[in-house]
């Protein structure tokens, strides 16, 4: 039997008759307003204030959640997997700057707070956003994956290079009981420079028999740790796009009929997004490459399985969506943007291979495509600023990735600016906590339901998790609806869903309380 997660006492309670807290849920009534513009045919455009009530559902208790990551002995896996672990173990660590405690830094539920409202003098309120509802603590996450490398999780840490050593040598002896299970491995998507570590290998060819053995992995998971739920997260290698091929995976079934017959173009990580999905477990993919063919995003509807993709957005490219956010809503115009990385990590070595290389470019390349839609002042119709992008692998520098970013813009007058950026770090100390974020607010989604007027019970969200865009560098939307990467909008999404669903008004920065008589 599964086990009963508990239901935390709230930091704080809305009080407001629209808001009701029962044992198990808390219950909102919100109005969200919007604005519906319509173009005339004079070049005009009328603007009607719109008004949809919606009721939000949330379930109080917090479950006992396994994260399973593919690509477990990865630097990623490795990296997050130590660090939970000094979570756990209230560990500390010497370096030659002191004595380091573990924090969840990057993390936005972690360590980043909402503004909930102002008191009685008119001063800010902030509160974790952890604690704008029930949500998993990740030093309670039950770690597990699968890894085509054998390499136990102690020596993935040694291989990665990472954490410091004081660190490392307080965790071995755990991290040394952790195997990753076997996995899948059709060469053909990976660089060939990744075969020597592939000793771990689910057998055989068969892409069902292959679908059926994850399924199972993650029951038995399940079972052996008596979790309530899990979560499965791609971190392993960047695949090549598979060929979108007209009756091999353009629908559900044409889908399901290929990996019937092994077609060769149904990558590993889209076998193990249909395992996830028929057994109901979510699945986000934080890699670059089209883990969701249309055939299987048509399957995750059917099947009302939650997903999420793609490409954690970690450094550059996260700079990139505010800092082009804030320039064009500045009014200035970049018209080039020139992005060169090394790095000397696993993660640079398959990277170096073109194939996997062009996954990665497509997915840091369409990052601001929205922010310059926006502004029609600065760029004419399907003008683009010129944006290059460059990977080099360099092992010397291992983990530690060094971006750098011209922004060249146009100015007042016929004027020019340029701006540099250089950004060096642990790519990995990046990528942990956004997987964290991931996984927390996914599972969040499986607790949170909405209802309109129109519907007769609740609903879950849509399968595509886009709420989770403010972490990944191509976010996946709703078939048909608007990608958004601007940073800050992503960010007030979450913030403001999460206000919904305790039945609190969307923040807005207007403080007329400050500014009127
Ligand atoms: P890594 O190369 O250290 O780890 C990937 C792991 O996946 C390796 O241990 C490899 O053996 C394993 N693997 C490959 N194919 C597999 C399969 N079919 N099944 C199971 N395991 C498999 O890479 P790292 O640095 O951990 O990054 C992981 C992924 O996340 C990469 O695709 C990377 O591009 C992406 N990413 C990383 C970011 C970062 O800042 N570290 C940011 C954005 C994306
Ligand atoms: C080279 O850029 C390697 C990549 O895997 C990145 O390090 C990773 O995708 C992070 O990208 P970004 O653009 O978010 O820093």
């Amino acid at each position: 039997a599964a086990s009963s997660g508990s239901a935390p006492s709230p930091l704080f309670k809305v009080n407001s008759p629209n808001v009701q807290y029962t044992d198990e849920h808390i219950l909102s009534k919100y109005s969200y307003f919007n604005t519906l513009v319509t173009k005339q045919a004079d070049g005009t455009m009328i603007a009607e204030p719109t008004e949809t009530v919606y009721e939000f559902k949330t379930e109080r208790t917090v479950p006992r959640v396994g994260m399973m990551m593919v690509g477990w002995g990865g630097n990623n896996g490795s990296t997050l997997t130590a660090s939970i672990l000094a979570h756990k173990n209230k560990l500390t660590w010497r370096t030659k700057s002191g004595v380091h405690k573990p924090n969840y830094f990057g993390s936005v539920t972690q360590s980043s707070t909402v503004r909930l409202g102002v008191d009685a003098e008119g001063a800010d309120v902030y509160v974790p956003m952890s604690q704008m509802l029930p949500m998993v603590n990740p030093t309670d996450f039950v770690l597990g994956g699968w890894d085509i490398s054998s390499k136990n999780l102690a020596e993935s840490m040694d291989r990665a290079k990472v954490l410091a050593y004081d660190l490392q040598r307080q965790v071995t002896d755990e991290m040394s009981k952790m195997t990753p299970l076997p996995s899948i491995y059709y060469p053909d998507f990976i660089a060939a420079n990744q075969e020597d570590r592939a000793d771990n290998l689910i057998p055989g060819n068969d892409k069902r028999a292959h679908v059926n053995h994850i399924r199972k992995d993650i029951r038995d998971f399940k079972a052996a740790n008596n979790l309530d739920k899990v979560i499965v997260i791609w971190t392993a290698n960047t695949e090549r796009f598979a060929e979108l091929i007209d009756g091999v995976n353009d629908t559900a079934d044409n889908f399901l009929a290929a990996v019937e017959n092994s077609h060769e173009e149904v990558a590993p990580s889209s076998i193990f997004a249909l395992a996830c999905i028929e057994e109901g477990t979510p699945f986000i993919n934080g890699s670059p490459q089209n883990t969701f063919v249309p055939g299987l995003i048509q399957l995750a509807e059917r099947h009302k399985a939650f997903i999420g993709g793609d490409d954690f957005k970690s450094g550059q490219t996260k700079m990139k969506s505010a800092l082009v956010d804030f320039l064009v809503n500045a009014g200035i115009k970049p018209v080039a943007i020139t992005s060169y990385n090394h790095l000397g990590n696993n993660d640079g070595k398959n990277l170096s291979s073109h194939r996997q290389f062009r996954s990665k470019e497509i997915s840091k390349s369409t990052v601001v495509d929205d922010m310059v839609a926006a502004n029609d002042l600065l760029y004419a119709k399907n003008e683009h600023p010129d944006h290059t992008v460059v990977i080099k692998y360099v092992p010397s520098v291992g983990d530690s990735k060094r971006a750098l970013d011209e922004y060249e813009c146009d100015i007042f007058m016929g004027g020019r600016q340029s701006i540099s950026m250089y950004n060096i770090c642990e790519d990995s100390l990046l990528a942990s906590p956004l997987i964290i974020d991931l996984v927390i607010m996914t599972e969040l989604m499986t607790r949170l339901q909405y209802k309109t007027i129109d519907m007769p019970k609740f609903s879950s969200f849509h399968s595509v998790l886009s709420i989770l865009s403010y972490m990944l560098k191509a976010p996946m939307v709703t078939p048909g609806t608007p990608v958004v990467n601007a940073l800050s909008r992503q960010r007030t999404a979450i913030e403001n869903i999460f206000r919904a669903a305790v039945g609190l008004s969307a923040n807005n920065e207007m403080g007329l309380e400050h500014k009127i008589w």
